[in-house]
């Protein structure tokens, strides 16, 4: 049986700009990424991902648009990971040092993906130019990928 557990990814933007946070613990640490976690019962995906990005980051978004979703697979874990990303230029306060991230704003041509998931540098370019994409990534371990899938879409199921 397939188990599907739901997380969210937040993409802050400014000019030119996208704020990572270094994860300093747990699932992905080490690596830049964006603002996120698990959907907790009884919210809905949208909701988590606000309150994910306040806990991470201190930043508050009332806008937060949909731009893609991936499904991970790993090698041996019967637990998908369906990741519901999502991006906003439109927040209030001040990115803000939490317990398990560290965030920093990159110039959008610094972007250090040799320091994040594998798969980011295949989806970034389409987030960047405000292109829906829907994925599927097969990771063996946490730095590679065996196969994938990544397409463009008009719309996305949660929307
Ligand atoms: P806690 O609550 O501390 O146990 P943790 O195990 O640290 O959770 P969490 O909740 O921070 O994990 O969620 C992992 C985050 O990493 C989510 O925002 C989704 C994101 N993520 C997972 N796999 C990813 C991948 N391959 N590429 C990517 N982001 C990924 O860019």
């Amino acid at each position: 049986m397939v188990m599907k557990k739901l997380l969210t990814l937040v993409l802050v933007t400014r000019p030119n700009q996208v704020l990572l946070g270094m994860k300093k613990r747990g699932f992905g640490m080490g690596r830049w990424n964006g603002f996120g976690g698990k959907v907790e019962k009884g919210e809905t995906i949208l909701e988590a991902a606000k309150r994910e990005l306040y806990e991470e980051s201190s930043l508050q978004t009332e806008k937060l648009n949909e731009i893609g979703q991936i499904d991970f697979e790993f090698v041996g874990d019967p637990q998908i990971l369906e990741v519901h990303i999502f991006t906003t230029t439109e927040f209030d306060g001040d990115p803000t040092e939490s317990p398990e991230m560290r965030p920093k704003w990159f110039n959008v041509k610094d972007i250090p993906f040799d320091t994040m998931w594998p798969d980011d540098h295949l989806w970034f370019p389409l987030f960047l130019s405000g292109t829906k994409f829907k994925g599927y990534f097969l990771f063996e371990g946490h730095d590679k990928i065996l196969k994938y899938t990544l397409d463009k879409v008009d719309t996305l199921s949660s929307e």
